[in-house]
């Protein structure tokens, strides 16, 4: 019979729980909370005036990334709770930044416990696609599609997020690129354009 041999490192972690509230949609214990507000989505948004405004008015949290904190490298997987709160920014549906992984070949898995919208993804080529996230639904986000979370609805938009460790955030593109579409409340309806 063969058998592998199993080299085990001097770094091994040692294995490890938590809590994860599916009805609220929160992480007991982070390690680490990114916040970002209004004034961090400068120039993401269609009407600047109305971004403008919410600033003035008081910069509120946009959304919130409660973090586990793991070794950014191959072989561990990074996991994370992303809380989009709800709102718009003149007509425009609140959103996240969105990226491409540095390591673009990388995947990520999104698991929806708590309310209503899309994971817009995009690719280099020029492809779109907005996939309705709500709770119960997992999207699963292939390498090489930029990601960004957009909330419609009237609650947060929370996700259980995992993806492999090495991935990284590149956020320089989408800054300067922006996706092809774009999703806003009208007259009561969504509409995604154009
Ligand atoms: C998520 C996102 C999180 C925040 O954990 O980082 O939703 O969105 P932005 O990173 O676009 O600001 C993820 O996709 N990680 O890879
Ligand atoms: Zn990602």
């Amino acid at each position: 019979m063969n058998r592998a041999k199993v080299t085990i490192p001097n770094d091994l972690m040692h294995p490890w729980g938590i809590d994860i509230d599916l009805i609220e949609g929160t992480m007991c214990e982070p390690d680490r909370v990114l916040q970002r507000r209004a004034s961090d989505m400068r120039g993401y948004y269609q009407e600047e005036a109305a971004l403008d405004q919410l600033i003035a008015q008081g910069d509120p949290i946009h959304y919130e990334v409660f973090e586990k904190i793991i070794p950014e490298q191959y072989g561990h997987l990074l996991l994370c709770i992303s809380k989009l709160y709800p709102g718009r920014v003149g007509a425009e549906c609140f959103m996240t930044k969105g990226h491409y992984h540095v390591v673009s070949g990388t995947a990520e898995v999104y698991l929806c416990l708590r309310g209503q919208g899309y994971m817009m993804m995009k690719t280099a080529a020029g492809q779109s696609v907005a996939e309705p996230m709500r709770r119960h639904r997992m999207v699963y986000v292939p390498p090489h599609w930029a990601h960004r979370s957009i909330n419609t609805g009237a609650e947060p938009l929370i996700s259980f997020c995992v993806y492999p460790a090495e991935a990284g955030h590149n956020y320089g593109d989408i800054a300067t690129e922006g996706f092809p579409k774009r999703v806003f409340i009208r007259q009561g309806q969504e509409r995604i354009e154009p």
